[in-house]
């Protein structure tokens, strides 16, 4: 007989994706790699966030909005000493 694999991931998967938003900030002030790590490291240390893509000049966060929010991200950028635009 064969092992039936349980309905049960993907539903939790798609539930997940639900609860999740992802947002792009620009940023200003970013020159190089060190930037960018600052920049990763400052939003990645927030509770409720998952995900942070970075380049010079933007950044990509997914998080649980049940836990933050875009201005606190905004906040955390703006204190590792970089630009961001108010919303
Ligand atoms: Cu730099």
């Amino acid at each position: 007989m064969r092992w039936q694999r349980p309905h049960t991931r993907d539903i939790y998967v798609s539930s997940l994706e639900i609860i999740m938003q992802s947002l792009t900030i620009p940023i200003t002030g970013m020159s190089c790699g060190g930037c960018v790590n600052n920049v990763r490291n400052a939003v990645t240390k927030i509770a409720g966030v998952t995900d942070a893509h970075v380049t010079v000049g933007a950044a990509t966060v997914t998080y649980e909005p049940t836990l933050t929010n875009p201005e606190a991200l905004r906040r955390a950028i703006a204190q590792a000493g970089y630009g961001v635009a108010a919303a």
